[in-house]
C-alpha cells in the first residue's frame, strides 16, 4: 500500500548576505533528493526553502557595500533563487523572509507566546555574534592573543546592553527534555543529539528576542521600537511557509514538518529554541531535525580570504548537474563533514557513472537494437544467475526506503550501486556477445534481464540524477507514469515486444582539458 500522507520537508533558509556557496547547494541538493525520494515514493510532498534576510549580518554587509539592505536583499535572493533552480531543485515555494505573509505569521506567533506568558520586557547585556546572529554566554566565549573575544563558532562576538523583550526559555528545559526523552528520533544523527540534550541539561536562561539599535526586521507587536531577533522570525518561515496563521489553507495540512534539514552550526536553533517556541504558541512540533556535516574543500575551510570559495554554477555548468548531485550526495555520509576536490569528483563521474552505469546501458542497449530489432526481447526461463540478479534490484526499495528514513542519502544511492556492480558482473559472466551465435533465445532471456535491472537503477536513480535517471527510462520506453516506486519489483517488469528509441549514451566520460603540468613528453 502506498502512503499518501503529507512530507513536509525544509532546508535552512540561508542569509543573502553574498553570493551562494557550495555549503548551501549542498543542503539543497540532499534536501531535494529526500523530497524526490518521498513524492515517488507516493508522499504528498511540501518542500520549502528560501531565504532569511533580516539581522544585523545583512545590515553590517550593505552598509559596507555602501547599498541599501533591502537592495542587497533583492539581489542576492534572486541568486539564491536561481541557485535552486539551477540544481534542479523541486522545492514548492520560496520563501523570503521581508514578504508580507511572514511578518504577519510572526508577529501571530510573538502574539501567542505573549499570551501565554512566556514574553516579558527587561534589559539584555551579553555578548552578541553577528556572523552567527547568536548571542552567548561568557563562558562559551574566549578571548585571545589578539585582543578579540570569539564565540564557539570562532567568530568575534560583541558586548550589546540594551532594552530587550525576553522568552523564558528557562521554564522550557524539562519539557524539552521529556520530548526528547519520548522521541529519540527528533534530532539525528545522534552525536548532534547528544550535544543537545547536554546543552539543555546544564540549564536554559532566557532568550533576548528583540533589538532596539536598528529596525531591520519584524516590528514587535505593540512596540514598534522593537524588531524581533532575527532568529525568531526566521526560524518561523516554516510555518509561514505552511500558511500559518491561516489553518484553513490547504497547506496548513503540511505541518508539522517531517523533517528540518539543517547543517551541524545552526542545532541549538532548531532543537531548543524552535520547539519551546512552538510549545509556548501551542503548535505541534516538527517530527525530525537532521544536520548535515560541513564541506571543505581539501581539507581546508572555504573562505572568501584563502581563495577557495566554490561558485556552485562553476561547478555545474564544469561537470553537469546530475554528475555534481550525484558527487556529493554519494560520496559524503550525509551527517558527517565531507571533502571535495576535482580528482574525487572526477573519480566518481568515470568510475561510477560513465563506466558502471553508463556502459552497462550502452552495451545492453545497443545489442538489443542490433540483434533484437530494437525491441525488447520476449525472455526465456529464467535460471539461477537470473533470479539472482533480478531479486537482488527487487530488494533495492526495502533497502533504499529504510536508509532514507533516516537521511542516509549515500546509504541509499550504495545499494543501488551495488547492483549496479553486480549487474556488471552478471553481464560479463554470461558473455550475450558470444551467446548471439550460439544460443540466441538465451541472449535474449540476458539482455532482457539487464534491461529490467537497468529499469529499476534508472527508477531508484531519480531523486539524485533526475535527468540522467530520466533519459535511461526513455532509452528503455519506460512511460512517464510508470516511474514512481510502486513500479519497482517484480510487479513492474518492462514489457517484452515494447519498440526501444536508438541508443545513445546518457554518461559521458570526464576528459581533462589539458595534460596535467610535467605530464608525458
Ligand atoms: O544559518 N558546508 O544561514 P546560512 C555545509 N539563516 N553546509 C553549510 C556550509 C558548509 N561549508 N556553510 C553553511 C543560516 N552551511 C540561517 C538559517 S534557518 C531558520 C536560518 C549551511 O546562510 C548552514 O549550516 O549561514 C545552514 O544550514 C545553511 O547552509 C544556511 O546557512
Amino acid at each position: 500500500m502506498t502512503d499518501r500522507s503529507p512530507f513536509f520537508v525544509t532546508t535552512a533558509i540561508s542569509y543573502p548576505n553574498g553570493a551562494p556557496h557550495i555549503g548551501h547547494a549542498y543542503e539543497s541538493m540532499a534536501t531535494d533528493a529526500i523530497a524526490r525520494f518521498q513524492r515517488l515514493d507516493g508522499r504528498d510532498v511540501f518542500f520549502l526553502t528560501g531565504t532569511d534576510e533580516h539581522g544585523q549580518k545583512m545590515l553590517q554587509t550593505a552598509r559596507a557595500e555602501g547599498i541599501p539592505v533591502e537592495d542587497l536583499a533583492e539581489r542576492n535572493a534572486t541568486r539564491f533563487r536561481d541557485m535552486a533552480a539551477a540544481l534542479g531543485c523541486s522545492n514548492d515555494d520560496f520563501i523570503r523572509t521581508t514578504e508580507p505573509r511572514h511578518h504577519e505569521a510572526s508577529r501571530e506567533i510573538w502574539r501567542r507566546m505573549a499570551a501565554n506568558g512566556d514574553i516579558y520586557k527587561d534589559s539584555y547585556s551579553g555578548w552578541y555574534s553577528v556572523r552567527d546572529e547568536a548571542y552567548y554566554q561568557e563562558g562559551e566565549t574566549e578571548l585571545r592573543a589578539d585582543g578579540v573575544r570569539y564565540g564557539p563558532q570562532g567568530s568575534p562576538v560583541e558586548w550589546v546592553e540594551e532594552e530587550s523583550y525576553f522568552f523564558r526559555l528557562s521554564a522550557y528545559q524539562d519539557r524539552l527534555l521529556a520530548h526528547y526523552e519520548a522521541n529519540p528520533d527528533f534530532i539525528g544523527p545522534d552525536e548532534r543529539r547528544n550535544e543537545v540534550v547536554s546543552f539543555v541539561s546544564r540549564g536554559l536562561k532566557d532568550l533576548s528576542i528583540s533589538r532596539t539599535t536598528f529596525d531591520w526586521g519584524v516590528r514587535v507587536p505593540d512596540d514598534e521600537r522593537h524588531v524581533m531577533y532575527v532568529w525568531v522570525d526566521a526560524l518561523t518561515n516554516y510555518i509561514t511557509g505552511a500558511g500559518f496563521p491561516d489553518e484553513n489553507n490547504p497547506r496548513w495540512r503540511y505541518w508539522p514538518a517531517n523533517l528540518h534539514v539543517i547543517g551541524k552550526d545552526i542545532v541549538r536553533f532548531h532543537a531548543v529554541y524552535w520547539p519551546a517556541f512552538l510549545m509556548s504558541a501551542g503548535l505541534e512540533l516538527p517530527k525530525r531535525v537532521f544536520a548535515h556535516g560541513f564541506l571543505f574543500n581539501k581539507g581546508e575551510k572555504m573562505s572568501k580570504s584563502v581563495g577557495n570559495v566554490i561558485d556552485p554554477f562553476a561547478l555545474i555548468d564544469h561537470y553537469g548537474l546530475d554528475q555534481v548531485r550525484y558527487f556529493f550526495l554519494r560520496e559524503v555520509p550525509f551527517g558527517q563533514d565531507g571533502n571535495y576536490s576535482h580528482e574525487a569528483i572526477v573519480n566518481r563521474i568515470n568510475a561510477d557513472l560513465a563506466n558502471d552505469l553508463g556502459n552497462l546501458a550502452q552495451r545492453s542497449l545497443s545489442m538489443i537494437g542490433k540483434n533484437c530489432e530494437a525491441r525488447l526481447p520476449e525472455p526465456g526461463a529464467f535460471t539461477a544467475e537470473d533470479e539472482a540478479i533480478l531479486g537482488q534490484a527487487d530488494a533495492m526499495l526495502a533497502a533504499a526506503r529504510e536508509a532514507m528514513s533516516r537521511q542516509a542519502i549515500h546509504q541509499a544511492l550504495s545499494v543501488v550501486w551495488a547492483c549496479v556492480a553486480e549487474a556488471n558482473r552478471y553481464f560479463a559472466s554470461q558473455e550475450p556477445w558470444a551467446l548471439k551465435k550460439s544460443d540466441p533465445a538465451r541472449m535474449a532471456t540476458v539482455l532482457y534481464v539487464t534491461a529490467e535491472v537497468i529499469r529499476q537503477v534508472a527508477i531508484l536513480g531519480q531523486p539524485v540524477i533526475p535527468t540522467s535517471a530520466g533519459k535511461l527510462l526513455d532509452l528503455l520506453a519506460v512511460p512517464a507514469d510508470a516511474r514512481s516506486f510502486d513500479r519497482l519489483g517484480a510487479g513492474g517488469r518492462l514489457a517484452a515486444g515494447a519498440e526501444l528509441p536508438k541508443p545513445e549514451g546518457v554518461f559521458p566520460r570526464y576528459v581533462e582539458a589539458e595534460a596535467p603540468a610535467g605530464g608525458a613528453a
